[in-house]
């Protein structure tokens, strides 16, 4: 009763009036006159967080005493975003949170951009985990996500004389106010050392581990809401500290230094986010890091059984444990060591828990993505482990070699252990045999994990296989970044979008209304007009609204091609610099992602596209009419104004070589034409908005495997067209590094000796694709209904649809509602 009609809870306008000024004296020791953007920003944290905490106390109690199975979502990467605006948006309080602070003389969007944003992910993937979290609050199911708390996350990208520079990313500096310590359900993890042989008093011989060290592991929880329901979720990322604060023994024999070292090893396991997206490191680091969060995320998991006075036995029934790729694969080990070595159960009792509870999701088909770790950096570091999986190894190739009797090759070929050259342990194995089910993320990257990279697998236990298409929140990616475009759905279909994003084909019947369409069109053209002020403000570039935004946002890599887009800028510009009273429709092309620290021709290319912005932003003979804008430091929060004012989305990656891609939906739901290939979900997206309405090109899947079979060479197919060779020859001799002819020559000599990604294959047909696109574009009214129609039949692409369809295939969960206390 106390809780009700208090000030923390209420969400009454005057009450949260009240408690903001309560805060702000309270939590930030500041008045109205003296205090910062920041303090009012913590201020607002703190009263939202209020009502939030009450629904968050009401699931967790509502889940105390449930039966009901609980879904672990198990990520290296949680890129969750800002909480504050979502947070408003899934109370459903974000107009009258306006309305509140406004009486206060402060303008919510000021203070919306003052939270730093939480970076922990590289991009696709740890984006991906934070829509489905959202989604399993809103779809009312137990659900927890289990990651890690980086204390410093992805790189904050600037860009300097053109090229891309790193800068630490310090998100915690001003605190955070989402987050909670939980020290009393810290978690001991042992690290190194070796194992030994003993007789239990029963006189069996058993194994046990003598680890070298121990680190803490401390949880730091947040809340979060679904939307407009009452369940409030759980993230539990996990922060290393050291056991002691320093070593008395070494302090007292006076090396003081020496003392506190231990502590700071300790805790620099959880300090960074590698910064690799698809090409692992091998270093020793990660894989404590992934070991320290997973064994923290067992241990809690068995803590919370055991509270709900489960058995051991019972624990794949109590929890459904999902793997984001392979990163969290050594749960796969560390189950069968808690249920072997410390719980005394039969191999085959504690396997069959095992492989119950866990699933495994695979994001990528690329090579040299696969996780494999050297036998002896293994060894060193998880000894015990490594036995194990070399149990479950000898256990799994003897069923191998009963069901394909003789065929050594499948045998070497399934093995947990790569022993082809240097010995590793095959994660993506060890996760496949390890699980019950295992899913790519889109129909074509499923089919393609059949075929080629688990094909073999496939081939033992096909009723394992499951394709599950990913998705997007649209509270986030639509309610929160489109706010006039939501208006507009709200006035024509209501707002039952938001929950069942299949709603919005009620729009489809406003795609020939001339007065709808010009309400569509005043809307992107503000948002464009937003955008333009956003670059102008990171770059100094003066870009047109009233141009086609042309987008490419994503990680820069080879595979995902920006520069094939580049290649193609540059022969628009031939073409105009040709004839410059030639017809060119005025586009500004927006590109924006991160580089790999480490991954040297991906910097290039950032520095290509820099260059060419030099070029051709500043040739008066262009007259504005072509601009090449680089955003600096994309992020969750600049996809957030960078989709919604986008025409064209360019999803222009090899066919085969993109399992998904989430960005492309994003675009698609903020009614941007797609230009993209036959490739991850952009097959999906144009199977459902019509062929009419999505520009394809470029080889399929089949057609890129068939072309390299039957020889590729880049270099004649550069030289048959006139095109495209001017372009190579532009770029080598020099034109946009000022005669320099050795700059883009890694690049140049890439695409002319190998062109592993086929641009030079691809390169016709993209830019033909575009002269159809130039086409559309200038038939407004044929452009703005492609574009409601490519909204209307986006619903596919919520993240809720694919969370649903992970429940019912492979977690057997149903939802939990949850009263208010
Ligand atoms: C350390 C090495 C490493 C790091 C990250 C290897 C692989 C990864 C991820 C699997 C890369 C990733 O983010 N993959 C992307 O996952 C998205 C979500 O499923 C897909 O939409 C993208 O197509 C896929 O590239």
């Amino acid at each position: 009763d106390l809780l009700h009609a208090s000030d923390r809870t209420s969400l009454s306008k005057d009450s949260f009036k009240r408690a903001f000024i309560d805060n702000l004296f309270y939590t930030q020791g500041k008045f109205l006159q003296v205090a910062t953007h920041k303090d009012y920003y913590q201020a607002l944290a703190y009263t939202v967080r209020d009502r939030l905490l009450y629904r968050w106390v009401s699931t967790a109690t509502a889940y105390t005493g449930q039966v009901s199975r609980t879904v672990s979502y198990l990520s290296a990467e949680f890129l969750m975003g800002p909480s504050l605006g979502n947070t408003l948006i899934n109370l459903g309080i974000l107009d009258e949170v306006r309305q509140a602070v406004g009486e206060l003389g402060l303008d919510l969007t000021d203070l919306l951009d003052q939270e730093a944003e939480p970076g922990l992910g590289n991009g696709g993937l740890g984006r991906l985990a934070a829509c489905f979290i959202d989604s399993l609050a809103t779809l009312e199911l137990p659900a927890l996500g289990y990651g890690i708390r980086y204390e410093h996350g992805i790189f904050y990208q600037t860009i300097v004389d053109g090229w891309q520079v790193e800068n630490t990313d310090n998100w915690l500096r001003y605190g955070n106010p989402w987050e909670i310590r939980r020290p009393e359900w810290s978690v001991e993890v042992k690290i190194g050392g070796f194992t030994e042989t003993y007789t239990d008093t029963e006189d069996r011989h058993r194994v046990r581990w003598v680890p070298a060290k121990t680190v803490v592991g401390v949880p730091f929880d947040s809340p979060i809401p679904g939307y407009r329901v009452n369940t409030a979720n759980t993230l539990r990322l996990w922060s290393a500290e050291a056991t002691q604060s320093f070593d008395f023994e070494v302090f007292n024999r006076g090396d003081y230094l020496g003392a506190v070292n231990k502590k700071v090893t300790s805790e620099n396991l959880t300090k960074i986010l590698y910064p690799n997206d698809e090409t692992p490191q091998g270093k020793e680091l990660r894989l404590e890091q992934q070991y320290f969060f997973v064994a923290c995320s067992l241990h809690d998991m068995i803590r919370i059984l055991k509270g709900q006075g489960g058995s051991i036995e019972r624990f794949h029934e109590k929890f459904a444990v999902q793997l984001n790729d392979t990163h969290p694969a050594i749960g796969v080990a560390e189950l069968m060591r808690i249920l072997v070595d410390d719980y005394l159960l039969p191999w085959n009792d504690a396997w069959s828990i095992t492989t119950q509870t866990f699933g495994y999701t695979n994001h990528t088909l690329l090579p040299e993505a696969l996780e494999r770790w050297p036998l002896d950096l293994f060894r060193r570091l998880l000894p015990r482990h490594l036995e194990l999986i070399f149990e479950i190894n000898e256990r799994f190739l003897h069923d191998v070699r009963v069901a394909f009797l003789g065929d050594e090759a499948r045998v070497r070929a399934l093995s947990l252990i790569d022993e082809t050259g240097e010995r590793y342990v095959r994660m993506a194995h060890l996760a496949t045999v390890g699980s019950h089910a295992v899913n790519g993320v889109a129909t074509l990257h499923s089919d393609l994990l059949k075929k080629d990279v688990l094909a073999d697998f496939y081939a033992l236990s096909p009723q394992k296989f499951h394709s599950i298409t990913n998705g997007v929140t649209p509270r986030r990616w639509l309610a929160l970044a489109n706010p006039r475009l939501c208006e507009l759905f709200r006035e024509t279909i209501g707002d039952g979008w938001a929950k069942e994003l299949d709603q919005l084909r009620r729009l489809e019947r406003h795609a020939d209304d001339a007065a709808f369409a010009e309400r569509w069109r005043a809307i992107k053209l503000d948002n464009k007009r937003q955008l333009a002020d956003l670059i102008v403000q990171r770059t100094g570039i003066e870009v047109d609204p009233e141009s086609m935004f042309d987008v490419q946002v994503k990680r820069i890599h080879e595979y995902k091609r920006q520069h094939l887009a580049v290649l193609q800028i540059i022969a628009m510009y031939h073409r105009l610099k040709s004839d410059p009273n030639a017809e060119v429709l005025p586009r500004t092309f927006i590109f924006s992602g991160k580089a790999a620290p480490g991954y040297a021709i991906a910097k290039l290319m950032i520095r290509l596209i820099t260059a060419i912005g030099d070029v051709i932003n500043y040739d008066p003979e262009v007259r504005g009419r072509l601009k090449v804008v680089f955003m600096p430091n994309f992020s969750v929060t600049t996809g957030q104004r960078i989709y919604p004012g986008a025409d064209l989305s360019e999803q222009i990656s090899l066919a085969g070589k993109e399992a998904s891609g989430t960005g492309n939906m994003k675009f698609a739901m903020n009614g941007a034409l797609t230009i993209g290939t036959m490739d991850g979900a952009n097959i999906e997206i144009c199977e459902e908005v019509g062929s009419d309405n999505f520009f394809t090109f470029g080889m399929t899947a089949a057609q890129v495997e068939e072309r390299r079979r039957a020889g590729y060479d880049p270099r004649e197919v550069i030289e048959a067209n006139p095109e495209l060779h001017a372009v190579v020859e532009l770029i080598r001799n020099g034109l946009f590094s000022r005669g320099d002819t050795e700059l883009f020559k890694p690049i140049i000599d890439g695409l002319l000796w190998h062109d592993t990604y086929m641009l030079a294959a691809d390169y016709a047909s993209y830019s033909d694709c575009q002269l159809e696109v130039d086409r559309a574009y200038r038939d407004t009214a044929r452009w703005t209904r492609m574009s409601i129609l490519n909204v209307a039949r986006s619903g596919k692409f919520s993240s809720d649809r694919s969370i649903q369809e992970y429940a019912d295939k492979i977690w057997k969960v149903t939802p939990v509602s949850v009263p208010l206390l």
